[in-house]
């Protein structure tokens, strides 16, 4: 019987069962709207910027993870709802960092994930990167949000795919590097601008680089995609079939050494690190 996830029923502080305990498989829905003040509630550990980590023990892992994000505040309750009291479970040092574009220009979702990490260690001495969309919410709690030896693909049946991988080389939705592992494929590319293919070009990086895809189970890789009409600058980019195709010659010099922006904003509250940037246009 799956388990829900935050204070509400299964694993609330005031109801039975150890905060330190894994659930298994999670109830993950999106129908009973949550505010942030339920959230703040239900997560009294959290400090300042969205940071926690374990109380009796030192973490495994000091992971930051990065949300590319425009737009999506109703998609971010339910992710700081179901993901706080999961990362706290998983006993990571964990710290979230909402990477926000600025302005109206068509969206560039890796270019907002290379800032994620160039800010993100500006910060704190991460060893590992969770590269999330804000949309996805895992339902088992035994998906670990930390690095493995090889790059790891986190959302591996979505429920928008059938519970199945769309393809074998598939690297969206929620993926983790190590620091020493994002840095052999130089980061991620910075010019895929609108939606497509910037998934791939990353994992012709890593296969380029001779490394593999690290997955969880099927079981384990459960997740749900929170329903949601197109984005608005966010239109399938009809460049990414010819830039797929020349990731091994660009990939060296467009990365996280051309990488540049200007930070617009950064707010810290309990819940998060929002950091506002300028990335300038296609
Ligand atoms: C692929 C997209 C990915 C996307 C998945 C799942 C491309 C490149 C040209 C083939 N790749 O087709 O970016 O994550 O679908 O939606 O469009």
């Amino acid at each position: 019987e799956p388990k829900t996830s935050g204070a509400l029923v299964a694993n609330g502080s005031d109801t039975a069962g150890d905060p330190l305990e894994k659930l298994g498989p999670l109830r993950v829905e999106f129908s009973v709207p949550v505010s942030l003040d339920q959230v703040r509630k239900e997560n009294p550990d959290l400090q300042e910027g969205g940071r926690a980590k374990p109380k009796d023990c030192i973490a495994l892992q000091k992971v930051a993870i990065i949300i590319p994000f425009r737009k999506r505040d109703e998609h971010l309750k339910y992710w700081l709802y179901y993901l706080h009291p999961i990362l706290q479970r998983q006993q990571l040092d964990y710290g979230v960092y909402i990477i926000n574009q600025d302005g109206d220009e068509t969206f560039n979702r890796a270019k907002l994930l290379n800032v994620g990490f160039a800010e993100a260690l500006k910060e704190y001495d991460y060893e590992c990167f969770v590269f999330s969309d804000v949309d996805l919410i895992p339902m088992d709690d035994r998906n670990t949000y930390k690095c493995f030896s090889q790059p790891r693909h986190l959302s591996v049946s979505m429920d928008k795919f059938g519970f199945r991988l769309p393809y074998n080389q598939y690297f969206g939705g929620v993926s983790s590097m190590s620091k020493e592992q994002y840095l052999k494929i130089n980061g991620f590319p910075n010019n895929y601008w609108g939606w497509g293919g910037e998934d791939d070009d990353i994992f012709n990086r890593l296969s380029s680089k001779g490394m593999i895809i690290s997955r969880p189970s099927g079981v384990i890789g459960k997740c749900r995609m929170i329903r949601h009409q197109r984005d608005e600058q966010n239109d399938p980019n009809p460049q990414r079939f010819d830039r797929i195709a020349r990731t091994r010659q660009t990939m060296h010099s467009d990365g996280i050494n051309s990488l540049s922006y200007k930070v617009v904003t950064v707010e810290k509250n309990q819940l998060y690190t929002k950091i506002t940037v300028d990335i300038g246009k296609p």
